[in-house]
């Protein structure tokens, strides 16, 4: 490491703006590299933005202009110079170089700006999340969750974090990843419901957020083993106080995520439209309203099967934003949801599905809150109380209604963002193919 001139002021490229006509110094990773002449120009990326650095060999030493030369693409360096304003460069400043440091002269860097293939580049993820778009879809992830948890902290919500380690299934024993947990067996957790829910009675309004874990072997674009929920779970609220909960939360979130994100979003081509329609209230069909439309336009399905994604999809289509799917055959979902009095062969639940194909984002319930109820539901779908008596007790010591829901961040991520596939928006996705790197 050498520096040819003494370093000014170390100044990240999105502060650029408060620098010009001065001489600073960036720091970051070369992207592009041209040469014209006695000019040659450096394209520097250091994670919050872009400068052009420009050489102009008759006002520099003959060693800097070599060495600027020899640059190569993710090679890490240090440039001074004096900022100028310059809307066609990219990031709409230059820098006048005359001081170039060189951390790492890189060699081969994997990921040239040619096309590859997705399994090439999942391969490569560390170096991948380098590249715009894939940096645009971390933003905004980043902007979702920061939306998420400032919507739920600031409408009386509190964050309670439930274990990752846990004894029993909250979703179904055939997707539990199973450890060894010293003499007994424990399963990396599904959801934190069953937590939240214990949480409600302590605080009236919870949610946790965190990493959930599915051993599902489904390859589809929509599953993760991996994925990060955020799971409300509110006291003395019914099946509609949830429904409501819901609206005003996700267009809450969509529209902040728009005001804060344009940039990121004009990267991956989103027709922000589509996104500025999700306003609450949203449309509702119950599942057989829903069963109705699809066998009318066509579908193979019998009243009792869960939807497929091609439902989903067909179903979403018809309204501009996300719409709700209610009271679910109680075969098809959880034992903790809460038959419906009126339809005992019915939960009061909702899936909220998002549209342009993206399908189910969320899935909420009221929770059934009679104990004995509870047990036999349990008994019906084959949970046993082993290992579930704490969660009994909710319903023995001061048992209230209450709802809640989970949202699938990865889920929610593709489809703001508007992506193909959920394995961009988690920086190293966990698939059912693939654990590295
Ligand atoms: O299974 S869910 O429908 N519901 C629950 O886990 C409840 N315990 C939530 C609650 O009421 N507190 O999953 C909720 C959401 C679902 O809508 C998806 O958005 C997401 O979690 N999800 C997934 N995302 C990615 N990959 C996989 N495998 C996955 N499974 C669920």
């Amino acid at each position: 490491m050498d520096t040819i001139v003494q370093e000014p002021p170390y100044v990240r490229l999105s502060d650029l703006g408060d620098h010009v006509g001065q001489r600073v110094t960036v720091k970051g990773w070369l992207t592009h590299h041209r040469s014209k002449g006695k000019i040659a120009f450096l394209v520097v990326r250091d994670g919050t933005g872009l400068v052009q650095g420009v050489v102009f060999r008759p006002d520099v030493a003959e060693e800097l202009w070599q060495k600027a030369e020899a640059l190569t693409q993710e090679s890490s360096l240090a440039l001074s110079g004096v900022v100028k304003a310059e809307p066609r460069a990219p990031g709409g400043f230059e820098l006048a170089v005359d001081g170039l440091c060189v951390f790492q002269l890189t060699q081969d860097f994997p990921i040239s700006p040619k096309e590859h293939g997705v399994d090439f580049l999942m391969g490569y993820r560390h170096l991948w999340l380098r590249s715009k778009r894939q940096h645009a879809i971390l933003k905004v992830r980043a902007a979702i969750i920061r939306a998420m948890r400032g919507w739920m902290d600031r409408n009386g919500f509190l964050l309670v974090d439930a274990p990752i380690l846990t004894p029993a299934a909250c979703e179904g024993t055939s997707t539990l990843f199973e450890t060894d947990y010293f003499d007994e067996k424990a399963y990396l957790t599904q959801s934190g419901q069953l937590y939240a829910e214990a949480a409600a009675m302590a605080f009236g309004k919870v949610y946790t957020f965190g990493p959930t874990f599915r051993a599902e072997k489904s390859k589809t674009r929509r599953h993760l083993t991996e994925f990060w929920m955020l799971e409300p779970e509110a006291a003395f609220a019914d099946h509609d106080d949830n429904l409501r909960l819901q609206e005003q939360f996700v267009a809450g979130v969509v529209q902040e995520v728009l005001a804060n994100c344009r940039e990121e979003l004009a990267i991956l081509e989103r027709d922000v439209t589509r996104l500025e329609a999700v306003q609450a209230p949203f449309p509702r069909l119950t599942y057989d309203e829903a069963v109705r439309i699809l066998q009318e336009a066509g579908h193979a399905i019998q009243w009792g099967d869960d939807f497929g994604a091609p439902d989903e999809t067909l179903l979403a289509e018809r309204f501009d934003r996300p719409v709700f799917v209610t009271h679910y055959p109680r075969q098809c979902k959880a034992f903790y949801m809460k038959v419906d009095p009126a339809r005992p062969d019915v939960v009061r639940c909702a899936d909220l599905l998002a549209p342009e194909g993206y399908g189910e984002i969320i899935g909420g319930s009221q929770r059934e809150d009679d104990l004995e109820t509870l047990r036999a539901r349990m008994a019906e779908a084959g949970v046993p109380e082993e290992g579930m008596e704490w969660y009994l007790d909710l319903r023995r010591y001061g048992s209230v209604p209450h709802s809640g829901f989970g949202i699938g961040l990865e889920r929610t991520v593709a489809w703001i963002c508007g992506l193909e596939h959920v394995r961009e928006t988690a920086p190293f996705p966990r698939m059912l193919t693939r654990l590295h790197p």
